[in-house]
């Protein structure tokens, strides 16, 4: 019998019955239990085992299907996975929702209080870790054979509370019951190195003996990724830090110091201990550079077994081989690949270059300056010395085809080098992630064009033909069927099917509804049922949502600056004719970012000013939504009127909650900045409301000496405003937020202040006439198809990975 055939595996309960006796199977043998004594974690577990099994066959025959058509593979690696909640989704990945729901009550329990008891995995801070997760589900849906690698930290992204208005931070122990979804797969360890030292090998001018200091275990499992629709299973591969035999001190444990014995191991086990918090900033931390490495090594050796199974020639790993770079956390692959092929497997400097250039691909995830990584030489050299050399090897050749290119520029080389001279040397993570990879893409048009002109631009000047553009995108499934059933119900309805679910163009189809009276009440009265759900505030309200990362060039103090505005606006007319709105804050801050925190601080004390202030309250609400993830961003979207896109333009690479707002039918307000520029080109100008500078603008008004105070000598609005938060109206925490306006305003908020209310206005004209307000609403779900993440794989796998679909 050929068990690569999938043959002999058991076949899975499809009737309510079936599933049952599964379940009690799984109780019994797995979970050690029984119906009576079986606790709610019990039956969550033995159901989560239960949909996994069905999961786990069709894993089978995808691996099974894989291994016989030895593909050309994408390996997508990442610091961040922000998977979301797992039972819901492999619920409805997996068919089962329906037979487990009547299913479930042998175990004397409801679905949605087992979903209750899921804990999200969050093993990243914001859009780069939910992109991850994004495209490893489209493309497990497109039958792209891919495995994502990634960190399984034993702490994610911190959790968040308010304590008197301010953030306070909690550890995210989310594996502590244990995690249903892993498969541990300890035969796949792999040993890593660090520190130590090198050496000649005698006879070999390029090659060189890496004897590392420090030894560590990376012991993998992997969680499944299924696709919608489709057969194919494909997995995240999550690596964890084990401290090995010999890091256990023998010769201590025999005098009795047992802890001194094993603090070697701890150490170890350290390294993928906590995922660091901050979202688009560098601390340049050496634990940090110890994580990417160890997630590189373990996840290239990994790689390698694997390309070995099927396949013995070198020249091949190319073209089997794709490997995607999620911004630079991974890009010391580049050097780890070199050291495999050159110092282990033996092969010719050239031969090796060659085929490393050919295997990587880098996105790039921003333009801020300060979230662009570098090394200081000296942590490098003392943590990755064999690293460090194959480094000033890489940079040399290239340097030496830099100045062929541009003879006797000597500004251009050092711009370009790899090695920064000031003020101190530090590697340049991304000038190597350029130079050793086939492509380099950004992640929205205006952000790839400005990589392009700017940050990248000596590069783009040689290698035009690497850049490109990949426009982000986001789960379907996830983030409308799974988060907004009562729309996804509306839809499927009106279109006849569901084939909108992995062909999300065919949305457009909902235009010619878009002026019908009676669809558009359904879909006002879903967007109400979605707000009553949240209970954020009145579900008449206009539904006002600003959910991200606190950053200070996302702008959440311009937000509050309109909310005083229009605090100020009520308490001067208390009869006016005010239109009630419900202004929703999500996100956390980094915990040392404190100028975000204080944003958080100001938000809160100003929305307890107004909720006391029964002359206002009844037309203004602040709500700040504590600890924002995955699961609470399902609630949020699918009941957001208003979605605050509103970061200086030049700043926000992409955005992606910008996208998922717009497909469940809210309006934005924002930018010309990221992702914006392309949603308001589909759902149309007329049905986006659009203020502020565009880039080009921000940067001249930067460049011809920008002074903030012009703003607030000129505009009484905003000189009321900020001077209520001078004089500690809402507090202490006033001063520093007004302070850092007045002074510099790095992120242009008061240039920018203007336009925005007067954008603000233009929304509640619209809000006023709810027919016009819902046609715009139905327009912008009908017009957001492009935004999947379907169609964002599509674009990697024709234009970057050039990998086909294996069929399961
Ligand atoms: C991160 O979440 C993003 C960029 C970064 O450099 C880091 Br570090 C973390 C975000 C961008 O800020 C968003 O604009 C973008 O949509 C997202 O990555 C996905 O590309």
């Amino acid at each position: 019998m050929d068990l690569r055939q999938g043959i002999g595996l058991r076949k899975l309960g499809k009737t309510v019955d079936e599933f049952q006796q599964d379940l009690l199977s799984n109780l019994y043998f797995r979970r050690g239990t029984t119906v009576e004594s079986a606790s709610p974690r019990d039956a969550y577990e033995t159901l989560s085992l239960t949909v996994r099994d069905h999961l786990a066959e069709r894993r089978a025959r995808t691996a099974a299907a894989h291994y016989a058509s030895n593909p050309r593979w994408v390996y997508y690696l990442s610091a961040e996975f922000l998977l979301g909640a797992q039972l819901e989704q492999n619920l409805l990945y997996s068919g089962t929702g329906e037979i487990a729901g009547q299913a479930v009550k042998a175990l004397g329990r409801t679905l949605e209080e087992l979903e209750g008891l899921d804990v999200e995995p969050g093993l990243g801070n914001g859009g780069l870790g939910r992109l991850a997760a994004c495209l490893v589900d489209s493309m497990a849906t497109r039958d792209i054979p891919a495995v994502g690698y990634g960190i399984r930290y034993d702490f994610g992204i911190f959790k968040q509370s308010l304590s008197d208005g301010a953030q306070a931070e909690r550890p995210d122990d989310w594996a502590f019951q244990g995690n249903p979804w892993e498969f541990p797969a300890p035969d796949d360890r792999q040993t890593v190195g660090f520190y130590g030292h090198t050496e000649p090998v005698p006879g070999s001018s390029t090659r060189k003996k890496w004897v590392p200091g420090e030894i560590v275990l990376g012991e993998p499992s992997h969680m499944l990724v299924p696709g919608y629709g489709t057969d194919t299973v494909n997995i995240v591969r999550l690596w964890r830090a084990r401290g090995s035999e010999a890091s256990f001190d023998l010769s201590r444990f025999s005098a009795g110091q047992y802890a001194e014995a094993v603090q070697e191991a701890v150490r170890a086990e350290n390294i993928s201990k906590v995922l660091y918090p901050d979202d688009s900033t560098e601390l340049g931390r050496e634990l940090r550079l110890k994580q990417q490495y160890f997630l590189v090594s373990c996840s290239l050796r990994d790689i390698i077994r694997r390309f070995r199974l099927r396949n013995s020639n070198w020249d091949e790993f190319a073209e089997k081989t794709v490997i995607q770079l999620n911004d630079t956390h991974p890009t010391i692959a580049i050097p780890e690949l070199m050291r495999l092929l050159v110092d282990e497997y033996e092969l010719e400097w050239d031969r090796a270059w060659a085929i490393t250039r050919k295997t990587f691909a880098y996105t790039c995830h921003t333009l801020l300056p300060e979230a662009l990584e570098t090394w200081p030489v000296h942590v490098f050299e003392r943590l990755l010395p064999r690293h460090l050399e194959i480094i000033y090897l890489i940079n040399m050749l290239f340097l030496r085809e830099v100045e062929e290119r541009f003879p006797g520029d000597n500004d251009r080389l050092s711009r370009m080098s790899i090695i920064g001279e000031q003020p101190e040397r530090r590697v340049r993570m991304a000038n190597l992630a350029v130079v050793g990879t086939e492509a380099v893409n950004g992640v929205a048009e205006l952000h790839s064009k400005l990589l392009r002109e700017t940050v990248l631009n000596d590069f783009a000047d040689l290698w035009p033909a690497k850049f490109q553009n990949v426009t982000n995108g986001i789960s379907p499934r996830r983030f409308v069927k799974l988060a907004n059933p009562r729309l996804s119900d509306l839809i499927t309805e009106s279109l006849g099917d569901d084939g909108w679910l992995t062909d999300l163009e065919r949305l457009a189809e909902l235009e010619s509804f878009a002026g019908d009276a009676s669809f558009q009440e359904r879909w006002r009265s879903i967007k109400r049922a979605n707000k009553v759900d949240l209970a954020a505030g009145d579900p008449d309200s206009l539904t006002d949502v600003m959910i991200k990362r606190f950053h200070e060039y996302k702008r959440q103090q311009l937000k509050l600056l309109h909310i005083i505005t229009q605090y100020q606006r009520i308490r001067n007319d208390p009869n006016g004719d005010w239109i009630p709105r419900t202004v929703l804050f999500a996100g956390k801050a980094a915990p040392a970012y404190h100028a975000a925190k204080n944003i958080i601080r100001l938000i809160n004390a100003v929305g307890a000013t107004i909720a006391a202030d029964p002359v206002v309250s009844p037309y203004l609400k602040v709500v700040f939504a504590e600890n924002y993830n995955v699961t609470l961003a399902e609630q949020i979207v699918p009941a957001a009127d208003l979605s605050e896109q509103i970061s200086l333009a030049g700043k926000e690479a992409s955005g992606t909650g910008n996208m998922k707002l717009a497909l469940n039918g809210a309006l934005t307000i924002g930018t010309l900045d990221g992702a914006n520029i392309e949603i308001r080109a589909r759902v149309g100008e007329e049905n986006f409301f659009l203020f502020g500078l565009d880039a080009f603008e921000a940067a001249e008004r930067k460049i011809s000496g920008y002074r903030p105070a012009d703003h607030y000598e000129q505009d009484a609005e905003l000189r009321q405003a900020i001077d209520a938060i001078n004089a500690g109206v809402f507090g202490d925490v006033g001063h520093d937020v007004a302070g850092s306006l007045l002074g510099h305003d790095e992120y242009l908020t008061l240039a920018d202040y203007r336009s925005y209310i007067d954008c603000q206005d233009a929304v509640e004209a619209a809000w006023r006439d709810p027919d016009h307000w819902t046609r715009m609403s139905i327009l912008n779900t009908a017009h957001s198809g492009f935004f999947s993440a379907d169609r964002t794989v599509a674009d990697y796998a024709a234009r970057i990975w050039r990998v086909t679909p294996v069929r399961v």
